[in-house]
This record gives structure tokens, C-alpha cells and sequence, in this order.
């Protein structure tokens, strides 16, 4: 039989990267799994104002709260809910942590446990959920170290490098699915009749140079001299000393920043500011950062903390932030120059 030409959906991509000694079955089970429940949070976030789900968690006049003292809205409650329920019975997994929980939690007793531990940022970006702009889920998988009777938080502090495989999925005009196993980055868009996800690029490349960045302009009176400098010369434009004018474009969702930037270069940048130095950044290193670095890497592209590879940091907490720089090599390794030039 010759080989079949019509799409490639993610089942398939899947099983052919096992028989190719990329992912273990399980692994294969896990991000399944993943990918099912990103459909349901895809069918929630498309409902709106019509499904009862926009707004905040909690009762009126006191919105619930989470670990990183966030006001929850309703669609990040039930996007993890729907991501801790779909996991919780498959067999491949010992314990998850999610962004929007103080612990990481082990898989109940009453169901198997697996090897793989699982990171999830639920819904990314929840600012723009009731202005309806793209959102998305982000998540990691790590293996759990092996003998650990009872996973807890500490068994997830392993470094980006570790992650064997890493993800997201954006809700936007259409709900894409991009991914790695480590074997390069590639996008899946959700097909609304048949309900699956279907290969759309295989093997996504972030160009090496570019000419846009994303940062929130708005704190930039907070920022490091480094960064002030760096983004300066960006603004300069063509007079300046960069030689060239740059755009700006910050959706205030990381997933569809990078998403953009994936498809078609940029750099993104979170940086140190005044406002979150003694936090360590804005953004989450095990939820946001490490996922989006893996998969930027595996485009060819480059992330760092503005002074270190980001796969390279040692995690010391679950919830640890961190500055972030990635997209296009030769932009990042720029941006990273100023900083190591002044410190
Ligand atoms: P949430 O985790 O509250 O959804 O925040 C999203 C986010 O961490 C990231 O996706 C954005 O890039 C960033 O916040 C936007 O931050 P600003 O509010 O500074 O624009
Ligand atoms: P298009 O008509 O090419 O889609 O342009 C869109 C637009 O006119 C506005 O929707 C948007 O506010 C603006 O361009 C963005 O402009 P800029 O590139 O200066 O950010």
C-alpha cells in the first residue's frame, strides 16, 4: 500500500514520532490527552458571554485569588479544571503543577501513576479573555525523577533542558496547536468539523534577523539602564545605530506574541523592572518561559533571561519568575549583548 497523502492529523504525527524512537507510547497517551482537553478550553473560550463563562471567579465584589495573587476569571478555573480532570486517569502521569495552584498534586491513588510530570499554564493571557483577543494554554512535560514514592513540588525543579516535551495552544480566529518532543516545532490547527487537530506546519523555522519587537512600552520608565538603551537604539530606527526601522506589536497574551513571532520572527521581551525585580520578572520560568524557550529552540531561534540561556536556569520554586528574551537568534543574542555590555 502506498503511503497515504491526505492530512496528517496529531494522532498520526504522533505515532509516526514513536516509531521512530522519538516518544514513548505514554508520552504519546499524555499529550493526546493535552491536546483533548485544550479542545474542550477551545469550545469554552469560543462560547463567550454565550456560555456563562466570561468575568471573574468568585463571588461578586470579591474575586477569587490565586498563588501569584492574580484575580482568577471564571475561564482560568475551568481551564484548569478541564486540564487536572483529563489528566487525572490515563495512566501516564505522577503529579501536575498549574499556575494557577499554591502545590503541585500527585495523581489520585484510585488511578495509575505514570512517570511524566506535567506543567500547565490553563489559560495565558486571561486579561484579554472578556475583550475577546487571543488566549491560549502553555505546558511542559518533565520526567519524574525515578524511586519517588510521593511527587511534591520539589521533583518538578529540573531545568529547561530536561523537558521532554513542551507546547501550547492558541484560541485565536482559529485554535492551533504547536509543539515539540524535541525534534523540532511544529503546528497543528484544530479542524472544527472533524474535531482534531491537523498537521499545518511541520518543522516551523523563526527567521535569524527581524525588524519587529514585543515588550509593554508602558513600564519602560521602570526598566534596567541596559534595556532602556537596548530598546532606544531599536526606536532609533533608521538614523540610529541599529540602521533600520523596527515595528511594535504586544497582544498581552505571551502564547499569541510567540505564536507570531514563531511564524514569523520577532523578538518578545518581559524584562527586569522596578515593578517585579524583587519578584525576579513577570513572567512564570516552569509555566511560560521554559515551554515557549523549548519550543523557540527548536525553530532555530534563541531564549535567554537577558543574561543566561533560560533552559539553563536551575528552578529553586515552583512559581519562580524571571526575565524573558526570545525569538529571532541574532535579535535575542543583541538584546543580551547590552545587558552583559553594562552589568
Ligand atoms: P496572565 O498569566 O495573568 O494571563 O498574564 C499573561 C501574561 O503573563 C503574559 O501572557 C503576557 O505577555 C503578559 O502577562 C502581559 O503583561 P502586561 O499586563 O504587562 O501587558
Ligand atoms: P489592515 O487594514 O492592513 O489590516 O490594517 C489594520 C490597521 O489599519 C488597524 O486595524 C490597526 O489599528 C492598524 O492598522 C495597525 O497599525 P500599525 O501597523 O501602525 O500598528
Amino acid at each position: 500500500m502506498s503511503p497515504s497523502t491526505s492530512a496528517v492529523s496529531l494522532t498520526r504525527f504522533l505515532i509516526e514520532a514513536e516509531r521512530e524512537g522519538q516518544i514513548q507510547p505514554d508520552l504519546r497517551l499524555l499529550i493526546e490527552v493535552v491536546a483533548r482537553a485544550c479542545k474542550s478550553i477551545s469550545i469554552a473560550v469560543g462560547k463567550g458571554a454565550l456560555g456563562g463563562v466570561l468575568g471573574d471567579a468568585g463571588t461578586p465584589g470579591e474575586a477569587s485569588i490565586n498563588v501569584q495573587g492574580e484575580a482568577q476569571k471564571k475561564l482560568d478555573v475551568l481551564s484548569n479544571e478541564i486540564l487536572l480532570e483529563a489528566n487525572a486517569w490515563g495512566g501516564h502521569l505522577a503529579a501536575l503543577a498549574s499556575e494557577e495552584m499554591d502545590h503541585a498534586v500527585m495523581i489520585p491513588q484510585d488511578y495509575p501513576r505514570g512517570r511524566y510530570l506535567l506543567l500547565f499554564d490553563p489559560l495565558d493571557g486571561s486579561s484579554n479573555i472578556d475583550v475577546n483577543i487571543s488566549v491560549g494554554t502553555i505546558f511542559s512535560v518533565l520526567a519524574c525523577p525515578q524511586d519517588i514514592d510521593s511527587p511534591c513540588d520539589e521533583h518538578f525543579l529540573q531545568p529547561g533542558t530536561a523537558q521532554v516535551a513542551a507546547g501550547y495552544c492558541t484560541y485565536g480566529p482559529s485554535t492551533m496547536l504547536v509543539l515539540t518532543v524535541g525534534h523540532g516545532t511544529h503546528a497543528f490547527t484544530l479542524d472544527r468539523e472533524v474535531g482534531g487537530f491537523v498537521l499545518t506546519t511541520r518543522g516551523m523555522r523563526i527567521p535569524e534577523d527581524t525588524k519587529e519587537f514585543a515588550v509593554n512600552m508602558s513600564n519602560q520608565r521602570h526598566w534596567e539602564p541596559a534595556m532602556q538603551s537596548y530598546v532606544g537604539d531599536l526606536l532609533a530606527g533608521k538614523e540610529g545605530p541599529r540602521g533600520k526601522d523596527f515595528n511594535m506589536r504586544w497582544v498581552a497574551s505571551m502564547v499569541a506574541d510567540v505564536h507570531r513571532i514563531l511564524t514569523r520572527g520577532g523578538i518578545f521581551s518581559y524584562p527586569l523592572d522596578a515593578k517585579c525585580a524583587d519578584k525576579g520578572g513577570k513572567l512564570r520560568l516552569m509555566y511560560e518561559a521554559n515551554p515557549m524557550s523549548m519550543l523557540v529552540e527548536q525553530a532555530g531561534g534563541a531564549a535567554s533571561t537577558g543574561r543566561q540561556r533560560m533552559l539553563e536556569v536551575r528552578p529553586t520554586h515552583l512559581h519562580q519568575r524571571v526575565p524573558v528574551f526570545l525569538g529571532s537568534r541574532n535579535e535575542v543574542e543583541m538584546a543580551v549583548r547590552y545587558h552583559l555590555e553594562r552589568d
